[in-house]
This record gives structure tokens, C-alpha cells and sequence, in this order.
């Protein structure tokens, strides 16, 4: 993989270079009157105007155009292939009005190939000329993000789910490009609000579009628990009946938490399920009244305070449902990760939070899953290969900061989800119709501005797996507000995870993102539209 070897953003001299290459393009290739008369025709996006930033791109050569004879080409002994080619004849059919067929036979088109090469897990190449474009890679992975890539490279009205007059070019040239970090997350409470297969399968095509890679659901909360569990049912059954606000919750049955994890894989996002303990059970506690040290089952509770619930540490019952509930769950998970919460155990004593994860974390690992924890986790002894997602402030205290970096200097890898940076529950403004205020409003620009690499102090480089951007709901319960919330945070914090720190630079990237909001219009993503990005007009 070449990469640049500057540490200066080198996308504004590219961007010139393109922009004149573009020039000639247009004077050529789209003069020909591809548009109907009287429109703009459209320029050729630059190649590295995406978000994430590529890690390298090279303009040059002619554009490529697709038309109604453009064919994608796959190859025929691969079904992952065929899958990612009819995924991205979905995307391009309905708004061009091309037949696009998927075929194993010719030349030019849209090529998608898996050869060898020094691609990784989730790299891939992009050549885009006059003839056609190919991606290639060496993992279907690597194809899927190429595909992301060829999609942002388009015309935003490709989006659109009825025909647009095009042309639809693709700027001559090559980019290359691999991921800085293996996990690059986003993730959905379903517990404060529950949200539907659909909504959630919506969420995860937002998602995919800028190569996030991990969906972390939160199943279960004081107000909610969203999976079904054969050996305790009333879990779902009772403790997943109302939510914030006393709505009616819901659950998901195992066949429908199946298809959220198929149609993730299908996006390659590997679904991170997520149980928290031992505080954060109050709908466990309230459906079992066996989990409770006392004995007695609390109500059911759809307020929005924290860290007044805990599980029973000295029960060896509570052993029976952790097992439980963590065998099943594994066995729902193809995924390597179970996250077993762990924050704001306010009503655990210390000494119980230790032993209660001491006793949890081999369970997870019996049943061949690795333990992720919010970083609360590092104030017991988290087990060797578990992950501590931090969530922390500028303004945490040293002596936590530390501790979540000595936990990392002795080998516990660090998830980065800073509240006052990717909590996209937080307020943008104090004027923000939705989400919460606890860590600060966080504006765009904050969202974006840090490294991930040497973001928390005394922590190595080399123990950062990736960055999360979490969204709560205690104050979101529908798509539209997931969708204003996340946009457009969510690129930024994907672009964290995946590009070259070489590319972070806040005044080339707040060009790029704005590009994005022609496309969030023609997919109906409602965005907030932050006064520090140049939008375009509407
Ligand atoms: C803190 S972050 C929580 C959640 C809340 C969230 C709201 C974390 C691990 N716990 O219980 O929903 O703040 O922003």
C-alpha cells in the first residue's frame, strides 16, 4: 500500500490538480452533451473528495462514464463477488435507468476483482479511466469499501430512487486505500428507545456508507432488555415492554437479531451485542425477582437517571443468568466480541464490581467470544485480550485518565469514544431540539478535530484498535432523529478511524463533508446544518 509519506494534508495540491484536469474533462468528455440542454453538467468529483479521505489518490487519464452499456464484471467462481456486484447494481440502477447487468465475461465496465496483494483485510485499489473502473482487493471486505468509494465518486442524484437525466462520470485516476484501524464502530442503544429491525438495517446502510465497520448494539438498560433469552424469557417478554417515556419497548426475537447480524455481515459490519452489568439491569432485576439480593422485584422504570441498579454479586444465581444469557447470546454472535458494559455501577460496591467482573469475564471467554468493557472496566482486572472502550472527557480526572492508560501499557486495547467528542447524543448547540448535555455541546469541528493516536496520555499508539461514536436514546425515537443526530458527526468519526492522520486537516475535510449533503438529500437523511461547514445552497 503506498501511503503518503508527509505529515502535512496534502489535499488541497491535489485537489488543485484535479480541479484543472477537471476543466479539460468537461470541455471534453461531457461536452458531448450528455445532459439535457440547458443544465449543468456535472463535473467529475475529485477523486479524493470522499469522506473518509483516501489514504492516497492520483488523478489522471480520462474519466470514466457510465452508460446504458456499462456492464459490472465479477468473477465467476466467487459468490461473495456476485453479491457485492448485484449490491452495487441496487445502488446504481435506480437512478441511472441502466440495465447494468452482472456478468463474468468482456472488458471494461465496472470491474470488481480479488487478486493477492498488499491490500489488508479491508484495502483495495480503485482505476478509474476511460474504459471503465476496477477495483480490486484481497478481501471481499476490501471490495465492499472500494464500492463505497466508486458510489461517493458519482453524482449525489445516483442516490435517488427514481431516474435522473446523469451523465454519471467517475474522474480518471487511482486511489489507494486501507484503514489506519481494524475497529471503526458505531453504536445503537435499542434499549432507552427500542428501535425495529428496519430502522436499525436503515442505520446500517448509513453506516456502510462511510466504512464503519462494527455495529454495537446496546441490548440491554434499566428501561429495556431487547433480546429474547429462551432459558429467562420474561427478560423480553417483561423487561422489554415500555422505554423511556412509557412507551410499549419491544424486543428482538432470535430470528429477528439473526437478520440484523445477516444484513450487517452483508454490509461487512460485524454486530457487537452488548449487555451491561452489573449496573444498568434494572429490566432484568424488575423481570427476576431472584436477581435482587433482597428478593424483591423493583417496578419497571422509563426515567433517565443512571447508576441506581445493580445485579446481585453475592448470588451465585446471578451466575446461573450470566451464563446463560451470555451463552446464547454467543451463540447468535458469528463476531468475535461480547461487551459486557460495566460503567456507572454507582450502586456496586468496589470490591463487588472486581469480583462480579473477575467471575463474568471467563464466561465470555468460555464460550470463544472476546470481552469488550466500558472503561470502568480497567478499575478491575480486565482479562488478557480484552478491549476497554473509553469514554471519558478533556476534563476527566488524571488519575482515571491513568488508569485506563496503565491498562493499556500492560496490554488491554483501547476502543476511543470520547463523550465530548463522538457522543453523537450530545447537543450540538445549546439550541439542539434533541440528545443531552452532560459532556458538553459538541459542534462539528470538535467532533472531528483530535487523533486517536495520541488522544489519551501515557497510553501507546500501538493500543488503539479504533474509534466508536455511541448514540444514546433517551432522547431519540425515530429514524429521523438518529439520522440528525449522526449527520453529520458520523463521518468525521469514521474518517477518525480510517484515513492516514497525514490526511487530517479540519479545512479540507469541512469541504469534503459539505459535498456529502447533496448525497444525505437524494438518500432522505435529514442533517443538522452546522454554521462551521460551507454548505452548498439548496
Ligand atoms: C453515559 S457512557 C452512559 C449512558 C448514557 C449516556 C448518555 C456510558 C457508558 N454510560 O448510560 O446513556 O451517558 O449520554
Amino acid at each position: 500500500m503506498r501511503r503518503h509519506p508527509s505529515t502535512t494534508p496534502r489535499t488541497p495540491r491535489l485537489t488543485r490538480a484535479l480541479g484543472s484536469l477537471l476543466l479539460v474533462a468537461a470541455a471534453g468528455v461531457f461536452a458531448v452533451g450528455a445532459a439535457p440542454a440547458g443544465q449543468e453538467r456535472a463535473a467529475a468529483t475529485p477523486l479524493d473528495r470522499i469522506v473518509p479521505a483516501p489514504a492516497s489518490a492520483e488523478a489522471g487519464g480520462s474519466p470514466y462514464l457510465v452508460t446504458r452499456d456499462t456492464r459490472i464484471r465479477i468473477d465467476a467462481a466467487r459468490e461473495d463477488t456476485r453479491r457485492i456486484g448485484a449490491y452495487l447494481a441496487d445502488v446504481l440502477r435506480p437512478s441511472t435507468g441502466y440495465p447494468l447487468p452482472l456478468t463474468t465475461h468482456g472488458r471494461g465496465g465496472i470491474r470488481l476483482r480479488l487478486a493477492n496483494g498488499r491490500f489488508g483485510a479491508e484495502g483495495y485499489r480503485l482505476d478509474s479511466g476511460a474504459r471503465g473502473v476496477t477495483i480490486t482487493a484481497r478481501e471481499p471486505a476490501g471490495l465492499f469499501h472500494g464500492v463505497q468509494t466508486l458510489r461517493q465518486l458519482l453524482p449525489a442524484a445516483v442516490e435517488r430512487k427514481s431516474v435522473q437525466p446523469g451523465p454519471w462520470p467517475v474522474a480518471g485516476g487511482t486511489v489507494e486505500d486501507a484503514p489506519r484501524y481494524a475497529y471503526r464502530g458505531a453504536m445503537l442503544d435499542v434499549s432507552r428507545h427500542f428501535f425495529t429491525v428496519a430502522q436499525v438495517k436503515r442505520y446500517i446502510d448509513e453506516l456502510a456508507l462511510y466504512k464503519i465497520n462494527k455495529l454495537h448494539l446496546h441490548l440491554s438498560d434499566d428501561q429495556g432488555w431487547r433480546i429474547a433469552v429462551d432459558s429467562w424469557p420474561r427478560l423480553a417478554a417483561y423487561g422489554g415492554s415500555t422505554e423511556v417515556g412509557g412507551g410499549p419497548g419491544g424486543f428482538y426475537t432470535k430470528d429477528d437479531y439473526r437478520e440484523i447480524v445477516r444484513y450487517a455481515a452483508s454490509r461487512y459490519l460485524e454486530v457487537v451485542p452488548e449487555i451491561d452489568m452489573p449496573g444498568h439491569t434494572n429490566a432484568a432485576l424488575a423481570s427476576y425477582a431472584e436477581l435482587n439480593c433482597d428478593g424483591v422485584a423493583p417496578p419497571l422504570y422509563t426515567g433517565t437517571k443512571v447508576g441506581f441498579s445493580s445485579l446481585c454479586v453475592a448470588k451465585d444465581r446471578t451466575y446461573d443468568f450470566v451464563d446463560d444469557v451470555i451463552r446464547e447470546l454467543a451463540a447468535l454472535t458469528p463476531g468475535r466480541y461480547l461487551h459486557i458494559g460495566g460503567d456507572e455501577a454507582h450502586s456496586t460496591s468496589h470490591d463487588d464490581y472486581v469480583k462480579f467482573m473477575d467471575r463474568v469475564q471467563p464466561v465470555v471467554a468460555k464460550y470463544g467470544k472476546t470481552v469488550i468493557g466500558w472503561h470502568q472496566l480497567t478499575g478491575a482486572t480486565p482479562a488478557p485480550g480484552a478491549l476497554a472502550q473509553y469514554w471519558g472527557l478533556d476534563s476527566t480526572s488524571a488519575a482515571e485518565k491513568e488508569q485506563v492508560a496503565k491498562a493499556a501499557r500492560n496490554g488491554t486495547g483501547l476502543i476511543l469514544s470520547p463523550a465530548d467528542r463522538v457522543y453523537l447524543d450530545m447537543k450540538y448547540t445549546k439550541d439542539t431540539p434533541l440528545g443531552l448535555a452532560w459532556a458538553g455541546y459538541v459542534e462539528v469541528r470538535r467532533s472531528y478535530d483530535w487523533d486517536p493516536g495520541a488522544y489519551l496520555p501515557g497510553a501507546p499508539a500501538s493500543a488503539v484498535r479504533g474509534v466508536e461514536a455511541p448514540l444514546w436514546s433517551e432522547t431519540l425515537s425515530t429514524s429521523a432523529h438518529i439520522d440528525y443526530m449522526a449527520f453529520p458527526r458520523l463521518p468525521g468519526a469514521a474518517e477518525l478511524g480510517w484515513s492516514p492522520a497525514a490526511t487530517h486537516d479540519w479545512e479540507t475535510y469541512k469541504v469534503r463533508l459539505a459535498a456529502q449533503a447533496p448525497r444525505w438529500d437524494a438518500l432522505g437523511i435529514g442533517y443538522y446544518r452546522s454554521p462551521q461547514v460551507p454548505w452548498p445552497s439548496r
